[in-house]
């Protein structure tokens, strides 16, 4: 399968991607993740984007695209992907759908993940004290949300448009999440 995971910051969707990973063997591609690695490699990629990801500001999204392509292109995804963090806004979403249509490899469906604001304040800030991500200060965090609504919000009605969108409650234990992720793509 070829899923868009979609959702604002803490509302699980790493945590989720690495389950789904595991139990579906579909490969998890995180934006996040590969963005991080390449700040902690110190790459020109890394040194440009640092600046935005301290902010909670989207990085450019040229860069973005180029580390997607890059990470498309390997051998672990033709059994299927789960994008994670990416597309995040309409651009990239419109990016994502050229360079999958380029590559025969559409996405299938998309879930978005709901949690209440409270919950998500609460989970990052206590990734905060246990990870120390530069990203996760309670200033960045309100900036992150921000962003989600602003720009990240309008992607699921990319998706909802084509009958491809999934809401999934994101409220509750890991497990009962998942299961609920898992019969969502079983009913699609
Ligand atoms: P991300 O890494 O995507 O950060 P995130 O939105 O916070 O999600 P993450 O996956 O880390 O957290 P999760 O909700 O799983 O992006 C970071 C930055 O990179 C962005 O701000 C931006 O600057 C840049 N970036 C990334 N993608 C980009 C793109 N496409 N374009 C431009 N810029 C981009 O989990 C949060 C916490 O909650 C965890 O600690 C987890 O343990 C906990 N948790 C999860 N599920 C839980 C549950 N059910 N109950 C309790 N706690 C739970």
């Amino acid at each position: 399968m070829r899923i868009v995971l979609l959702g604002p910051p803490g509302s699980g969707k790493g945590t989720q991607a690495a389950l789904l990973r595991e139990r579906l063997g579909l490969a998890h591609i995180s934006t996040g993740v590969l963005l991080r690695d390449a700040v902690e490699r110190g790459t020109d990629l890394g040194l440009k984007a640092k600046g935005y990801m301290d902010a909670g500001e989207l990085v450019p999204d040229a860069l973005v695209l180029d580390l997607v392509e890059e990470r498309l292109g390997q051998k672990d995804v033709s059994s299927g992907f789960i994008l994670d963090g990416y597309p995040r806004n309409l651009a990239q979403a419109e990016a994502l759908d050229d360079l999958l249509g380029r590559i025969g490899q559409p996405v299938e469906l998309a879930v978005a993940v709901t949690v209440d604001e409270t919950e998500i304040v609460e989970r990052l800030s206590k990734r905060a004290i246990e990870e120390g991500r530069s990203d996760d200060t309670e200033e960045v965090i309100r900036n992150r949300m921000r962003v989600y609504s602003e720009q990240t919000a309008p992607v699921a009605q990319h998706y909802a448009a084509r009958g491809q969108l999934r809401d999934v409650d994101g409220m509750g234990g890991i497990e009962e999440i998942n299961h609920r992720i898992v019969a969502a793509l079983n009913s699609a």
